[in-house]
């Protein structure tokens, strides 16, 4: 292509957003992206896929690839999770690499930044959770001089994805390196998530902030049947969140249903102000048995 041509040719990236659980990937997705596009809970590994989340600006378009949080471990789920991120940091045209000021670097923190070392010239970093207390930025940032020396300063910014702030110059950063190219996606797109998933996502959260110990990771919401109703305004779902044992039913429904009603009206208040129609949602529970050891199953519901 001719140098005319291409000075003509808007922004286009695909960012890859990895890091430890809980480091705060997805809030700052959705902050970046203005809109709800990936759950968030207190819980680590709430993110199971590649959640594509897209900000179109006159100068481009950036699409962010929310991923799950890196962690070791050999169980069958945990290693479907790690493919997700590692194929995500090898096709992105750059990495947003996200940790945490609130916690010091450790091992696991150290396996990131070795996997990342040969990937150094596409990667930009956020400290995130600056706002939080113990929050010490100094530290961060000498682990990153030590094991990613090649990520310059320019590189590394403070933010807090929950008080939205530093992430202006991030999002320029972002932009000034992204190659030039068609955009991904028509530019009226923030996330190309179908709604069966979108829904889906959102009953796993306000379960799984409800639910204690090993149920949240015990679950995942099966979408089984969508209606519209009155003349299309009107969305009727019926859906299960699904546990891996039949003893893990009872804590799911709750004394007297207590807890699946909350669940349901959590996510069918959320689910109103993310879509046009009236949600109703018909929730219900069910066991498909050690579903975390399924390779079929887990293929489905991870490699979307
Ligand atoms: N204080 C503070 N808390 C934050 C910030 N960003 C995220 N959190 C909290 O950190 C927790 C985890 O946030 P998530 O966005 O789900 O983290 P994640 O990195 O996507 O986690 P996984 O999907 O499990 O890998 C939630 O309780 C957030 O509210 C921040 O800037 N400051
Ligand atoms: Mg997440």
């Amino acid at each position: 292509m001719g140098e005319a041509a291409s000075a003509e040719l808007k922004k286009a990236a695909f960012v890859a957003v990895v890091g430890r659980p809980s480091v705060g990937k997805s809030t700052l997705v959705n902050l970046l992206c203005g809109e709800k596009v990936a759950i968030v809970s207190a819980v680590p590994q709430t993110t199971r896929n590649a959640i594509r989340g897209i900000v179109n600006r006159e100068e481009g378009q950036l699409v962010f690839v929310d991923t799950p949080g890196r962690h070791a471990s050999e169980k069958k789920l945990n290693k479907k999770l790690m493919s997700v991120s590692d194929r995500s940091m090898e096709e992105g045209d750059l990495i947003l690499y996200v940790l945490d000021a609130s916690r010091p670097p450790a091992a696991e923190e150290d396996a990131i930044a070795c996997r990342l070392l040969p990937l150094t010239e596409k990667v930009i970093v956020a400290v995130n959770k600056i706002d939080a207390r113990g929050a010490d930025y100094e530290k961060v940032g000498a682990f990153l001089s030590e094991k990613l020396p090649g990520v310059k300063t320019e590189r590394c910014f403070k933010v807090s994805a929950l008080k939205d702030e530093g992430t202006g110059p991030l999002l320029t950063c972002l932009f000034d390196l992204a190659p030039r190219g068609d955009a991904f996606y028509p530019a009226d797109y923030y996330t190309d998530q179908d709604v069966q998933f979108r829904i889906a996502e959102i009953i796993r959260e306000k379960a799984i902030s409800r639910l204690r110990e090993e149920l949240p990771h015990s679950l995942y919401v099966d979408v089984a049947d969508t209606e519209l109703r009155e003349d299309g305004k009107k969305l009727w779902v019926r859906a299960f969140i699904v546990t891996e044992r039949e003893s893990q039913k009872g804590m799911v429904v709750g004394k007297g249903g207590e807890m699946i009603k909350s669940i349901r009206q959590a996510a069918q208040k959320d689910l109103n102000r993310i879509f046009e129609w009236k949600i109703e949602l018909d929730l219900r529970v069910k066991t498909a048995h050690d579903w975390r050891h399924n390779d079929g199953l887990l293929k489905r519901l991870i490699d979307r």
